[in-house]
C-alpha cells in the first residue's frame, strides 16, 4: 500500500490511474491503482478512474495538484479514516470528485484484490482484468448465498467491532465460533449463550433490531478472479480466469505481451498466509502466467513450462529493460525478491533470486 501511494505521489500519471477501492472482509481497507493506461489523456480536467468498493464503477475528476497527494497520502495512513471508508468517503477525503456511472459491475461483490487495465481483445476499448480471493478459500459465497461483513459497535463499549457471517438457508450466520466472538466482542459474555444455542442462531437474533438496523454491512457473492470485458455504455462481459488461476488470490497482475504476438498476456502474483487460522493459507500458487488467444481468453500455462516457483505472498511485479533483454522482478512479502529473464521463444523465465548484499 505504501509503495502504491508513494507511485501516485511520484508519478505524474495519477489522473489517468483505475483504483479500485473498498474495505475487505477483515475490515482492512483495500486499493489499488492502475497507472499504465491513458496516458496521452491531458493533466487537467475530466479523467477516469474505475473504483470498486463491491462493485461500483465510478469517474473521476482529479483537480487535486501533487501536494494535495502528498497530503492524502497522510490521510491515507490514518486508520479511523479508512476503517470504514467507502469511495464516497474517499471523495471527501481525497477531495477528488466522484461521479457513479450505472454499470452492469454493480451486482459483482468481490473481495477484490488488485486490478490492470488492458485492451485484451484488440477492439479498442479498454477492458478490466480483476483479481479476486479464487475459488479455493474456505467461504463461498455466490449471488444468493453472500458472505456480510456487519459493522457496528456492538457491545456498545464505544469500539467499532465487525462480525463475518455466512448464508445457511438465507440466515445470515456468524463464521466465527462463541469463544472466537467473545475475543473480538467481550461484552457478549454477559449474555450467558449456551455453545449449543449459539451456533443455532442468525446475527438478527444474536443482536437486537435496534443495533443490526444501524450496522454498515458489506457483502461479498462473487471470489471469481476475472476479465471484465468492456462493451461500451457501461456493460461488461464477465469471464472467469482458468480454473487453476483460482487456486489463491491474485494480488497482484502485470500485463505484459510475453511471447510477443501483439496480445497482452498476463502474469499474476498470488497467494497470502495471514488469516486467522481457521481459514487456512491461500498458497497454492507459484506464480501464473495466462496467454492471450488474440480474443481477450486467457489460457493457463503449466508452472514446468513457465518455470515460475514463486511460494511466497507476491506483492509486486516490476519489468525492467535491458538493451536485448526483458526481465520481471517479483516482490515476495518478509523474502527475498526474485528476478527472472524472459525467454521470450519459450514463454519462460529464468529465476535469479536477488539477495542483499551484506
Ligand atoms: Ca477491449
Ligand atoms: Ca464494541
Ligand atoms: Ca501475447
Amino acid at each position: 500500500m505504501q509503495s502504491l501511494w508513494a507511485d501516485l505521489v511520484h508519478s505524474r500519471a495519477f489522473w489517468v490511474s483505475y483504483v479500485a477501492a473498498g474495505v475487505d472482509v477483515f475490515g482492512c481497507p483495500t486499493l489499488h491503482a492502475d497507472l499504465r493506461t491513458l496516458e496521452s489523456q491531458p493533466y487537467s480536467g475530466a479523467s477516469l478512474t474505475f473504483g470498486f468498493p463491491g462493485g461500483h464503477l465510478l469517474r473521476l475528476r482529479v483537480s487535486a495538484g501533487e501536494h494535495q497527494l502528498e497530503h492524502l497520502d497522510d490521510d491515507y495512513d490514518n486508520p479511523q479514516l479508512v476503517g470504514t471508508m467507502d469511495c464516497h468517503q474517499m471523495s471527501d477525503l481525497f477531495r477528488w470528485d466522484f461521479e457513479e456511472i450505472t454499470t452492469n459491475l454493480q451486482q459483482l461483490f468481490g473481495w477484490w484484490q488488485s486490478v490492470t487495465c488492458e485492451d485484451v481483445n484488440g477492439d479498442g476499448k479498454p477492458d478490466l482484468i480483476l483479481g479476486n480471493m479464487g475459488e479455493n478459500f474456505y467461504l463461498h459465497p455466490d449471488s444468493s448465498n453472500p458472505v456480510k461483513l456487519w459493522i457496528n459497535d456492538f457491545d456498545q463499549n464505544g469500539g467499532i467491532d465487525k462480525i463475518l457471517t455466512y448464508t445457511v438457508n438465507g440466515r445470515d450466520v456468524p463464521v466465527f465460533l462463541k469463544h472466537e466472538m467473545e475475543e473480538q466482542i467481550p461484552g457478549i459474555k454477559k449474555e450467558n449463550l449456551k455453545n449449543e444455542d449459539y451456533s443455532k442462531k442468525s446475527i438478527q437474533e444474536l443482536f437486537s433490531a435496534n443495533i443490526i438496523n444501524k450496522c454498515i454491512v458489506k457483502k461479498v457473492n462473487y471470489t471469481s478472479s476475472c476479465v471484465a470485458i468492456n462493451q461500451g455504455n457501461g456493460k461488461f462481459t464477465i469471464q472467469n480466469l482458468p480454473a487453476r488461476a483460482q487456486l489463491s488470490c491474485v494480488n497482484i497482475i502485470h500485463s505484459i505481451d510475453l511471447n510477443q504476438d501483439g496480445h497482452p498476456d498476463l502474469v499474476l502474483g498470488c497467494n497470502q498466509f495471514g488469516f486467522q487460522p481457521q481459514f487456512e493459507r491461500l498458497d497454492a500458487s507459484l506464480g501464473d502466467i495466462l496467454i492471450n488467444n488474440g480474443k481477450g481468453v486467457f489460457i493457463w500455462q503449466d508452472n514446468a513450462k513457465t518455470g515460475l516457483t514463486l511460494k511466497g505472498e507476491v506483492r509486486d511485479i516490476q519489468e525492467i529493460k535491458s538493451k536485448t533483454k526483458r526481465y520481471l522482478l517479483f516482490l515476495q512479502n518478509d523474502a527475498y525478491p526474485v528476478l527472472t529473464e524472459i525467454n521470450d521463444k519459450e514463454t519462460k523465465v529464468e529465476h535469479e533470486t536477488v539477495k542483499r548484499s551484506k
